[in-house]
């Protein structure tokens, strides 16, 4: 037998609409027609028979903020429902909560280049060395020009091996850390008390809360030497810049915006937010996820990040799109998965995501999918979630085949351009939307992107200064951006220094969060702790990365560290059996020295091979819904000579 390339995820660009005659029966080929035709009836069928909640939308975070304002349009208009979400969700849901409460605004407040500008740089759960390899390339540039930088990581990783000093704390125990650096800020006399008294609310509960997190207590809690944790706390709070930058390590959990609220806690305290080189950035993860939540892909806000229970917002966009808006939030992409359940969701539109398998327990959202009446996936990809689907659409994509613009994590929105020819009848996403619409009775006509990107401008005052030809003159501009004239600062809130009160607007609060140990316990049944992430060689759940060999990359793999694996008696490539609380897989051994004993490794990259997913637990964030893919408790099992 030929040996499978364990490297490649075999998937082929979808070149012609498919459909599936009945439930159980195999996809074919179709016209565009036809597949319009069967696409828009389950939709209508499902708003009929069911109310128009029965619909919900999944929009695209790599494609275009126009595909993407159309997309929530779509769920608002013509479905008459706020159910649209994306990938935000399983992601950085809970950083745009958390800075939401805290500043009113979800976005990271510095530029990128800042790192090039400031005295310390702390990446706290983030590995951008391998994630986020292009703002590394800035914060190497930091180094090189002075900066200090420190990683927190459970694991010593490539963008560990940057840092001055890592923190190898334990999964779970960003809380404890935190407040312990907290503490000794406020202990060691170090806190900016000008910026707390004039722009925050909430100090003296906080000095309060974080009071029992002494350098020990942390120590005991998150395996962090107190000699270390002290360091960081006066390299950060004595600096005269810093940039505290976090992703997945701080959101992934079942109490992500708490963990989110308890970083931000350490930039009030020092004043270490608000101006040019100081500020607080949680890296975010696909080219356009930012873009998408902007453009009102989200359940609870329209375009423009205007509040949905704003009257005054409703009444803007009902005038505009000529249709009544709900007036209450929709369905985040995780409160689907139970509407799902529920049978309360019958007919779900997919737009470029891939949930069957890339949400937390992947045998139960499968299995959700499969009893929906109706999906539709517009994917560029037949990936596993299109196989499940009753009509697939060709898309062409966003990169390098469609003209729009996206929006990075520091805020700036950038041109894209078609450059490429897209394969067979492949066509771009808002067409196809708009022919969906017109099978719902809605003449939808838009002139090319760019007036699909007026209509935003003239309803979100942020967008409003962006005309296609300033992003060009200017090669992107930040928001907010109001006016046609001045140019948009580079970093948000600097309010907050203003000497004038009613020139300093609201105060920044500080949050009151308490450590919560991740759910999925340890035990002897399952000693060992799980995390799950990325490398740099692959894309997310492989479709897109998978289907082009790359000499960098091994495939999937369960790492544990050198002792564990002798602990365990297994070797590097053999296979073993890892079992969650929810499934099992088999994988090959790898040994990393950047773990430490009692965590293993894994990514999302290889699901075809190992669907790690079938391990992680569904334990989500109350406020944010993002599961805690960070934190799942696993034995592994020497498999049986012969078997
Ligand atoms: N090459 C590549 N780049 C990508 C992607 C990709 O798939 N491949 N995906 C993109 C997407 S969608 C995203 S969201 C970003 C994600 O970018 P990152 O968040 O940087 O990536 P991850 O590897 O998921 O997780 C980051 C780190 O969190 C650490 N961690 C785990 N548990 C904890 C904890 O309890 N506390 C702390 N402090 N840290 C912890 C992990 O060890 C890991 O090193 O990357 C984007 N960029
Ligand atoms: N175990 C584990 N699971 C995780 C995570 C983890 O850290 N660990 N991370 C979570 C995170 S952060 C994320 S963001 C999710 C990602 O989860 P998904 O978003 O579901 O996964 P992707 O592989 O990024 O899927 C992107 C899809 O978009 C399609 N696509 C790309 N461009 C276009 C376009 O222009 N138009 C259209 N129509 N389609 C397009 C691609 O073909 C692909 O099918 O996974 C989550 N799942
Ligand atoms: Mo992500």
């Amino acid at each position: 037998m030929r040996k499978r390339d364990r490297t490649k995820q075999n998937y082929t660009r979808l070149t012609h609409p498919l459909v599936r005659d009945g439930k159980g029966g195999p996809l074919r080929r179709a016209s565009w027609d036809e597949a319009l035709d069967r696409a828009g009836e389950g939709f209508r069928r499902a708003r009929e028979d069911h109310g128009p909640d029965a619909f919900a939308m999944l929009s695209c975070a790599r494609a275009t903020n126009e595909m993407n304002y159309v997309a929530q349009k779509f769920t608002r208009v013509v479905m008459g429902t706020n159910n649209v979400d994306s990938c935000n969700r399983t992601c950085h849901a809970p950083s745009v909560a958390g800075l939401s409460a805290v500043f009113g605004s979800g976005g990271g407040t510095s530029s990128y280049e800042e790192v090039e500008h400031t005295d310390l740089i702390v990446m706290w759960g983030s590995n951008a060395r391998f994630a986020h390899p292009i703002f590394f390339q800035h914060v190497l540039r930091g180094i090189r020009g002075g900066a200090r930088m420190y990683a927190v990581d459970p694991r010593r990783t490539s963008t560990a091996e940057w840092a001055e000093s890592w923190l190898g704390l334990n999964v779970g125990t960003d809380i404890p850390l935190a407040h312990a650096v907290g503490r000794e800020i406020i202990h060691a006399g170090l806190v900016n008390h000008a910026f707390v008294e004039r722009a925050t609310s909430g100090f003296e509960e906080y000095a309060a809360l974080v009071e029992p997190w002494t350098l020990t207590a942390a120590q005991k809690v998150t395996g962090v030497p107190a000699a270390a944790i002290r360091d960081l706390a006066h390299a950060y709070a004595r600096a005269e810049r810093a940039q505290l930058c976090w992703t997945l390590g701080i959101t992934e959990h079942h109490n992500g915006t708490d963990n989110v609220r308890a970083l931000i806690n350490l930039s009030l305290l020092t004043g270490h937010v608000g101006r040019f080189g100081s500020g607080v950035q949680p890296l975010r993860g696909q080219n356009n996820v930012q873009g998408g939540g902007d453009m009102g892909a989200i359940p609870n806000r329209l375009p423009g990040f205007q509040d949905i229970l704003d009257p005054g917002h409703r009444a803007k966009f009902e005038t505009a799109w000529d249709a009544v808006i709900q007036p209450r939030y929709g369905m985040t992409l995780t409160e689907m998965f139970e509407a799902m359940e529920a049978g309360e969701l019958r007919a779900v539109y997919c737009i470029g995501e891939n949930p069957a398998q890339s949400e937390a327990d992947s045998e139960q959202a499968m299995r959700r999918l499969a009893a929906l009446d109706h999906l539709v996936v517009q994917d560029i990809f037949l990936t596993r979630t299109a196989e499940m689907a009753d009509v697939v659409l060709p898309a062409t994509a966003a990169w390098a085949e469609t003209d729009g613009t996206t929006t990075n994590s520091e805020r700036r929105v950038q041109r894209v351009r078609a450059a490429v020819t897209p394969p067979g009848e492949a066509r771009e996403d808002i067409d196809i939307l708009c022919d969906v619409a017109g099978r719902l009775g809605h003449d939808w006509k838009f002139d090319g992107a760019e007036a699909v990107w007026n209509e935003l401008r003239a309803l979100s005052p942020d967008h409003f200064g962006m005309t296609y030809d300033r992003l060009e003159e200017h090669q992107g501009l930040q928001w907010p951006c109001p006016d046609l004239e001045r140019l948009p600062s580079s970093f948000l809130h600097a309010r907050l220094w203003e000497r004038d009160e009613a020139a300093r607007g609201r105060r920044a609060p500080f949050g009151l969060v308490e450590h919560d140990p991740p759910v999925d316990l340890t035990d002897e049944e399952f000693p060992i702790r799980l995390t799950t992430g990325r490398r740099l060689d692959s894309y997310n759940t492989g479709v897109q990365s998978g289907s082009f060999a790359s000499p960098l990359r091994r495939g999937e793999y369960v790492e544990l560290c050198p002792e564990d694996a002798e602990r365990y008696g297994v070797v590097v490539g053999e296979q073993v059996r890892v079992v969650s609380r929810r499934g099992s897989v088999t994988a090959p051994v790898w040994v990393d020295t950047g773990l430490r004993p009692g965590l293993a490794f894994m990514t999302m990259h290889f699901p075809d091979e190992v669907d790690t997913n079938a391990l992680t637990i569904e334990a989500n964030c109350p406020i944010a819904g993002t599961a805690e893919f960070k934190a799942s408790a696993i034995r592994i099992e020497k498999q049986r000579v012969g078997s």
